[in-house]
């Protein structure tokens, strides 16, 4: 008799094997009794797994065989229970979790962001700035390689709830290569590492960073203009032989004001914005703030919004609908609309998609000051409101969950959530759809709870996805 251990398989997994196996002829038990012969535990470690089952009070528990998923799996190949070898059994730990001494190691670092809890508070801010600058100086040399290197390295750097305090204290924690580590021990023996001071002080990072801080320009043009020997925006505004797109054009008019951080009371007054003008089209309609707002950010550099409506379809006309009340009302500057391109025939895409399908718009909105609450309007100011960049995003309401699980972020929580579904789940993960490799089906979900169930992964809630 086997059972299924549903924590880190996740139940439709654990589901899905189950029912495998029965279609085998093995008897799997849902419950955990004496009768079961053979536990089987995917993606647990012997210190999480042997906790859990010695409070189960199974009284033949020493007799029974605690195995991995692969006895499971070659079973499952052979048609039969295989014999079972050392290689497959999960050994119960020579120390206990439940005795473990206070000083005892401390649990591993996952690899993967979806496997950390990473809030706001980052007590390694200094070295994490720095390694950002690295991977900031590689996108603009388009090197991919380096630069998740250095990605991986912040972002494992901020899930630490403790400052380092040598090079020593970085034992046992994954991600960080030889580069990484000479910049956080010059910096912590120092205070500054010479190759980012060096990236600090180049013109050309400086320009590129410059110039694609103006919305709609990223690393290429920004090349394009460094080569052609511009160093400023005013030089770059003002060469008549440079073409802008609309985009381009509207970052340069509204620069100073959509360059300046969004703050949480900003971002809620937009949200009441965007609530009233959609409820004109249809008062089923549903907002969710999203992005770095809803990870706990007090400043943002735009506001996401999700917008659904119950009905199926009924999302086709929404975007177009709350764009022409916002240009109806005097406070559209700017937006650029992108038609859904969402095909359910055509999932799972093996690409990993810079965008995903859904119907969504770029806007920038005026906000008016007097909306923003504590906020003063000041009379000898010169204008009474500042422009904003907005992203709404309208999935159909059955990939809601999807939706919001992506666009949610932190970008590398995503990448990592993503990587941790191809390479330890066979599954493909996007902004519109779980597959699973393995029994090439789609894997439905409501809500983001559920997406994490499917992976096997614990829920990390999103303020602690800040990797
Ligand atoms: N996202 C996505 N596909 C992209 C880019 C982003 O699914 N090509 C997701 C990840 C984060 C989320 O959308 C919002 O993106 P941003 O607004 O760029 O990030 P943010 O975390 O909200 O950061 P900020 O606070 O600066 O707006
Ligand atoms: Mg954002």
């Amino acid at each position: 008799m086997v059972y299924l251990v549903e924590r880190r398989m996740g139940k439709s997994r654990r589901n899905f094997l189950t029912s495998l196996a029965r279609s085998k002829g093995f008897c799997v038990d849902n419950t955990l009794s004496d009768k079961v012969t053979h536990i089987v535990a995917e993606g647990m470690s012997a210190n999480e797994l042997w906790p859990w089952l010695e409070e189960q009070n199974l009284p033949q528990l020493d007799k029974t065989n605690v195995l991995d998923i692969t006895w499971f799996t070659e079973s499952m190949r052979a048609d039969r229970p295989v014999p079972v070898e050392e290689q497959h059994r999960i050994q119960r730990p020579a120390l206990q979790l439940k005795t473990r001494l206070p000083d005892s190691p401390v649990p591993t670092v996952s690899q993967y962001a979806c496997q950390r809890r990473t809030t706001l508070d980052n007590p390694n801010k200094v070295l994490t700035d720095a390694l950002e600058v690295l991977v900031e100086n590689c996108e603009f040399n388009d090197s991919m390689g380096p630069c998740s290197g250095f990605r991986r390295a912040a972002s494992v750097l901020k899930s630490l709830t403790t400052a380092l305090s040598c090079l020593q204290d970085t034992a046992g924690l994954p991600c960080l290569g030889e580069e990484s580590k000479t910049i956080i021990e010059e910096i912590i023996d120092c205070g500054s590492s010479s190759r980012v001071e060096d990236i600090l002080s180049d013109e050309r990072y400086q320009t590129l960073k410059l110039f694609t801080s103006v919305f709609g320009v990223g690393p290429k043009t920004a090349e394009k203009w460094y080569r052609r020997g511009l160093r400023s925006l005013e030089q770059v505004y003002s060469d008549s032989s440079l073409h802008f797109n609309r985009m381009q054009t509207a970052g340069f008019i509204y620069y100073e004001d959509i360059s300046k951080p969004v703050t949480v009371a900003e971002a809620r007054a937009l949200g009441c914005i965007i609530e009233e003008t959609a409820s004109y089209y249809s008062s089923g309609v549903s907002i969710s703030l999203t992005g770095g707002f809803r990870r706990g950010k007090q400043f943002g550099h735009d506001v996401d919004f999700i917008l659904t409506v119950p009905e199926p379809g009924k999302e086709d006309g929404l975007l177009p609908a709350v764009i022409d009340t916002l240009r109806s009302q005097g406070i559209l500057l700017y937006s650029d609309f992108q038609e859904s391109t969402f095909d359910l025939n055509k999932l799972p895409s093996r690409r990993f998609e810079a965008m995903d399908h859904f119907q969504k718009c770029f806007l920038i909105l005026k906000l008016r000051a007097g909306l923003v609450e504590g906020q003063q309007v000041d009379p000898g100011c010169r204008r009474d409101w500042r422009a904003v960049r907005v992203d709404l995003v309208a999935p159909p309401a059955e990939r809601y969950a999807f939706c919001l699980l992506g666009w949610s972020g932190s970008t590398q929580f995503e990448r990592d959530l993503r990587r941790f579904a191809r390479l330890e789940r066979g599954m493909l993960l996007d902004n519109h759809a779980l597959y699973d490799k393995t029994t090439n089906t789609f894997l439905q979900a409501k809500t983001e709870e559920d997406i994490f169930a499917h992976l096997g992964l614990d829920y990390i809630e999103p303020w602690q996805r800040n990797a």
